[in-house]
């Protein structure tokens, strides 16, 4: 598993890099003047040391999601052991920037803590027990500071003919959430959930539903399937999450997705983009603007489609192409020595066609 953001990061920033000075106004106002919120990821490390990060966020997002300060592995570190420092770090900044925070994840199949899955195989009445402590001592210290938490992340098995090694027929990932409590573990969660904090916005947040192919299309049915039965069985559920981690190497249309999302939406909830960025193709461009211009172009064809199918939410997975798992992730990061593209602002967050091409969007 990928460390978080204890990871080495490849590309550094002299402490005394500068915000373009064009940014202005900042992203999160353009947004809000549309009847939209615009927002990303951050890492609570770098708002404390990285001061030229730290004003970018300030100024371009409304709407802060901690990267890694809210997964068991960092809220939980050892059983029944809390530690809420680093998201609070997230909250401090918030707070004192007049923005919001929307919390990620009460429940994952990954940077789960290495005690978690051997705990979880004591049995189902531990398991279900170790799921209640985490979600009501959780939901208990950000009652105050976060009203959207994703209770439940990524929970879709993938469809057969994807990367993943252990592709399955059932709509459910296998999971040691569901091995250990079985495939209502996911309406467990969201029962503790709404108990835990009556009036918070309970989100399912998931990936691999936004492009125009037949593997993405199997995904979107699987989680219609899943959701549509949670609603049937009286579950609380008020939104899903599409996280929007693009790959340029496939087609995106419309129309499908937009179709997805107003399906969403009569079933009552609502839906939001939360961890947007492009990886490019495999071919890339001859110079870096026509690369940016591309990745711009894919981005906001997307984000069109989003708002069209009724998303008033976008939150990016970081602004620059430095602090992104894009450059960091060994899976997914480029192997032709290059480093994708895929944010508004580059390795030396200075603002590219992306961030452009947002603020137009914005405004028109
Ligand atoms: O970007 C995150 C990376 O820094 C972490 O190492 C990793 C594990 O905690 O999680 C990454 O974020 C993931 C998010 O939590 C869920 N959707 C996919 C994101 C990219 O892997």
């Amino acid at each position: 598993m990928f460390a978080g953001i204890a990871c080495a990061m490849p590309l550094t920033l002299p402490a005394c890099a500068q915000v373009p000075a064009n940014a202005n106004p900042g992203l999160r106002d353009l947004a809000r003047a549309r009847g939209l919120t615009f927002g990303t990821a951050v890492r609570s490390n770098l708002l404390t040391t990285d001061a030229a990060y730290a004003a970018l966020i300030a100024r371009e997002a409304d709407l802060l999601v901690p990267e890694w300060e809210g997964k068991w592995e960092a809220l939980q570190p050892e059983r029944d052991r809390f530690d809420f420092e680093p998201l609070r770090t997230v909250l401090r900044f918030a707070s004192s920037n007049n923005q919001r925070v929307r919390g990620h994840a009460l429940l994952w199949h990954e940077a789960m803590p290495a005690w978690l899955a051997p705990a979880l195989r004591e049995g189902p009445a531990q398991a279900q027990q170790i799921l209640e402590t985490h979600i009501t001592t959780v939901l208990r210290e950000t009652r105050e500071s976060i009203r959207d938490w994703d209770v439940v992340n990524e929970v879709i098995a993938d469809p057969p003919g994807s990367d993943n090694p252990s592709p399955t027929e059932g709509d459910l990932r296998p999971t040691p959430w569901l091995r250990a409590l079985g495939p209502n573990y996911i309406e467990r969660a969201l029962r503790l959930a709404r108990q835990a904090d009556p009036t918070l916005r309970l989100t399912f947040n998931d990936y691999g539903v936004e492009s125009d192919t037949p593997w993405a299309a199997a995904k979107r049915t699987r989680l219609l399937r899943v959701v549509r039965g949670l609603l049937e069985r009286g579950c609380p559920l008020d939104a899903v999450g599409i996280q929007g981690h693009l790959q340029m190497r496939e087609p995106f249309r419309a129309e499908p997705f937009v179709a997805f999302l107003r399906t969403l939406r009569e079933m009552g909830l609502a839906t939001l983009i939360t961890e947007l960025d492009v990886r490019e193709p495999d071919i890339l461009a001859p110079s870096l603007e026509a690369r940016d211009a591309a990745v711009a172009e894919y981005a906001i064809a997307f984000l069109t489609a989003a708002v069209e199918g009724g998303a008033r939410t976008i939150l990016t997975w970081g602004l620059s192409d430095r602090d992104s798992w894009l450059v960091q992730e060994p899976g997914v990061a480029r192997r032709d020595g290059q480093f994708h593209r895929g944010h508004p602002y580059d390795s030396e967050l200075r603002a590219k066609a992306f961030r452009a091409r947002l603020a137009q969007f914005f405004t028109r």
